[in-house]
């Protein structure tokens, strides 16, 4: 064992991803053959070969291994082509921007983010599977089957954001342990259900609740029967809102097994974690929820704005709300080349949590100026909005187009990296495209 491989296990033990990032380098790249080219990560390399690679410290990094190059067996999640995959134990994924351009993120399309290990996907049956909610602040607990819930409650449908947290997390400086997305933490389907509201009306709440939370049928990546991998929840009135669902289709059909089949919630707007997948049990609150991912630095952030690498005591750090403003460029993909003769049309989505974009702008010269883009309204409160623009390059070489997005409080996207946090929590500087102008 050289000394660099050995400091590495004692630097990280179990922690996987910053393993990789000593190893392999700051980004962890896809389990795809192409990925591979670019040095994939060393646990998801592992897997991909089926056993831990001794000498993985002496091995050039681009090196395609043999057993795969060999393979026909392409590195992909079933129903979800195409997505870039992080991590398999959890299996975490996101989508490419360009794969992010329809209106409505189509089921293939949709991140998966997975804190344990979903239940086994034939195991499932709907019919029996029941939702209990419970808690100190319910008049008394009740348990409802998925039938109960479509027959008895009023249905909605609604175009809602649903976004991790840690979207943009790979780009912090000192990096942040964690899935190190890029920008394809996020999508925006059509969710079916019933209102939480309806739900929790029905069960009756008492005066004291103030904080509403999940549980899920997912097991902890331990192995450990009594620990839970995340139980999160929204404060009352977030959880009131007429679009947080508890919600049984995604886009008319059932929710796709890694994103919550057969029942999930969906609370727009806010961290994805707050939705919670696999629903088993809802409950109300007469404290702000203490499960597992609440507390310390998980889905928080200082309340004040601290320097690059400080450490930050528990106390001083705050429940992240509302996701900031944010936009993605999806057409064209970055990297093509196109005809100096014509213009270029170039479009994508924006949003900003639980506000609206009034304005989104692009440039092509590194951001010294900027045109205003063509801005949709949303298909309904949290769903994200199109955006078009169209631009001339005046002569050939390379260009990046930004995109920046304002939000209706004035608060538009930074062009650099915004505050760093020690979880690398809400990364929404510009998305950035290259195009070779010939
Ligand atoms: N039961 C359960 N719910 C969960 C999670 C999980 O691991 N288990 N992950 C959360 C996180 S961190 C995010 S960002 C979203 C991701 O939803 P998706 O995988 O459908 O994209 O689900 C949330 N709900
Ligand atoms: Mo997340």
């Amino acid at each position: 064992m050289t000394d660099k491989k050995r400091g590495i296990h004692e630097l990280y033990g179990d922690d996987p991803v910053a393993a990789d990032k000593a190893v392999w380098g700051r980004q962890t790249n896809p389990v795809t053959r192409r990925g591979f080219l670019k040095g994939s990560g060393l646990m998801a390399m592992s897997a991909a070969v089926g056993a831990s690679i001794p000498f993985a410290h002496l091995m050039p990094g681009g090196l395609i291994p043999a057993a795969l190059a060999q393979s026909e067996k392409p590195f992909t999640i079933p129903g979800k082509e195409g997505l870039i995959v992080l991590n398999d134990r959890p299996v975490n994924a996101e989508a490419p921007a360009h794969l992010l351009d329809d209106r409505i993120t189509p089921a293939e399309r949709l991140f998966v983010r997975n804190n344990g290990i979903p239940p086994v996907a034939d195991n499932i049956e709907v019919d029996p599977w029941e939702l209990t909610i419970g808690g100190e602040s319910v008049e008394q607990e009740m348990t409802l089957s998925v039938a109960d819930l479509k027959a008895k409650f009023r249905h909605h449908t609604y175009q809602l954001q649903l976004e991790c947290g840690g979207n943009g997390r790979s780009e912090f400086v000192p990096p942040a342990s964690g899935n190190q997305w890029t920008t394809g933490a996020i999508g925006c389907p059509q969710w079916t259900g019933v209102r939480l509201r309806d739900v929790l009306e029905h069960v009756g709440i008492k005066d004291d609740a103030v904080y509403v939370a999940y549980y899920g049928a997912d097991t902890h990546v331990s192995g450990d029967p009594n620990k839970v991998p995340i139980s999160r929840g929204v404060p009352l009135d977030k959880a009131l809102e007429d679009e947080s669902l508890i919600a049984w289709a995604m886009n008319g059909e059932d929710i796709p097994h890694m994103n919550g089949y057969p029942l999930r919630l969906v609370i727009a707007g806010w961290p994805g974690s707050v939705a919670g997948k696999w629903l088993r049990k809802i409950v109300v609150r007469n404290q702000v929820h203490d499960g597992p991912k609440m507390t310390g630095t998980s889905y928080r952030v200082p309340c004040e704005s601290v320097a690059p690498g400080t450490v930050v005591p528990d106390e001083e750090m705050c429940i992240i709300e509302s996701m900031p403003v944010k936009s993605l460029v999806t057409y064209p993909k970055s990297g093509i080349e196109h005809d100096i003769a014509a213009k270029l049309a170039i479009r994508g989505h924006a949003w900003a949590g639980d506000r609206e974009v009034v304005e989104v702008h692009v440039s092509i010269d590194f951001g010294a100026t900027w045109t205003k883009a063509t801005l949709e309204k949303p298909a309904n409160r949290f769903a994200w909005q199109h955006w078009q623009a169209s631009v001339e390059f005046p002569e050939t070489g390379y260009y990046e187009v930004w995109a920046r997005a304002t939000d209706d409080t004035g608060r538009a996207q930074p062009m650099v990296l915004p505050g760093w946090n020690p979880k690398g929590y809400l990364n929404n500087a510009c998305h950035r495209i290259a195009v070779q102008a010939v």
